[in-house]
């Protein structure tokens, strides 16, 4: 019995183990790649690939400060990167396992380098803005229809507010990208770091919280789509999806995306290697896969973000490429600001005031 019960221990330990060699695993945000794409990988490495999904900056950091998260490949955005790799969160990319990286485009690796300088622990994996969706149908029932739907106005003015709750408003539960919007449409500097400036956020906040039902990062690609909202401050390829999903649907709900006249933010998320991962290799073979033309075009196409693959771009569907919502031309580029992260001590303010926005009082 004892005999026995090693044995099937000892069995089973081997498994386990060359299980978890064989394993990848993935932590990205939702709605971001392509699922054929997971297949595929799969197919083509002979890995099994664990992929999990998150929405949140805020929850991913906190895996990552933690440390033990069990990821090979994580997928924080610039500002939270910098401050995570200064934690000695992750470690440098083997590039000799990365043929692949002779894809990246120069330009957007010039703007990484600001998180993560000479981009030695990073890859771009998509980039874009954030800024306002609408059902366009509705806000102008709402607001009439000369509603103010590519400016700040239209989710930071009180007045305007007080009508859209009728049909619905979703924010962002992410106070590094709602703030500095607050900023920009009080004509501050959105990348502020001084704290009375970023009180006037609060203020602007506070005024229209009684008007927003819900913070989530996520729900409103669906939420927008199916008409049960009119409006979500959010991510410009999620509401570009939102848009796809309606026209599939058919269901006569039209979704428009704007980056806000007054400005909108400029994000990159990027790929990066805990220290910690169990399996870095695998995670190199990963970031290699993304980093191929064609697939990185494929998850393009599927999620309507911008990526840093110069090679990918011939890949890309019009819709895509063709569109200064996703690829911003040179007058778009200029409207658009980027965010370093707060200093721990600004960072626990900034907490508390989130804390105080989403709980209305
Ligand atoms: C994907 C959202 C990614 C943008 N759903 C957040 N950086």
């Amino acid at each position: 019995m004892t005999f026995k019960l090693a044995t099937t221990t000892a069995v089973l330990a081997i498994t386990a183990a060359s299980a978890m060699a064989e394993e990848v695993r993935v932590y990205n945000w939702s709605d971001y790649i392509d699922e054929e794409l997971l297949t595929k990988f799969e197919e083509e490495t002979g890995l099994e690939l664990v992929y999990d999904v998150f929405d949140s900056n805020e929850v991913l950091e906190t895996k990552m400060l933690a440390g033990g998260s069990g990821y090979d490949v994580v997928v924080p955005t610039g500002s939270f990167l910098q401050r995570q790799i200064m934690a000695g969160a992750f470690q440098k990319l083997d590039m000799s396992q990365l043929p692949n990286a002779k894809n990246l485009w120069d330009v957007i690796k010039d703007r990484t380098a600001q998180y993560d300088p000479g981009n030695e622990y990073s890859i771009n994996y998509m980039w874009g803005t954030t800024g306002i969706g609408t059902n366009t149908g509705k806000v102008a029932e709402v607001l009439g229809d000369d509603a103010p739907i590519d400016s700040l106005s239209l989710i930071f003015d009180p007045a305007n507010m007080e009508k859209l709750a009728e049909c619905g408003v979703y924010f962002l539960d992410a106070p590094t990208e709602v703030i500095p919007a607050a900023l920009a449409y009080l004509g501050e500097n959105p990348d502020s770091k001084d704290a009375d400036v970023i009180a006037k956020a609060e203020e602007v906040l506070m005024g229209v919280r009684p008007y927003i039902q819900k913070f989530h990062s996520s729900e409103y690609i669906n939420a927008l789509a199916n008409g049960e909202i009119c409006v979500a401050f959010g991510w410009s390829g999620d509401i570009l999806q939102a848009r796809d999903r309606a026209a599939e649907a058919d269901n006569g709900v039209e979704v428009a995306y704007h980056a806000p006249k007054e400005g909108a933010l400029m994000w990159f998320d990027q790929m990066a290697i805990p220290a910690d991962a169990p399996n870095p290799e695998g995670a190199h073979t990963f970031l290699n896969f993304i980093m191929d033309a064609q697939n990185m075009a494929a998850a393009s196409n599927y999620v309507y973000y911008a990526n840093g693959n110069k090679a990918s771009q011939e890949y890309l569907i019009d819709d895509v490429i063709g569109d200064t919502a996703i690829y911003p031309d040179e007058a778009t580029l200029e409207n658009l600001y980027t965010f370093s992260p707060y200093d721990p001590k600004l960072q626990r303010t900034v907490t508390r005031m989130w804390t105080k926005i989403k709980s209305g009082n």
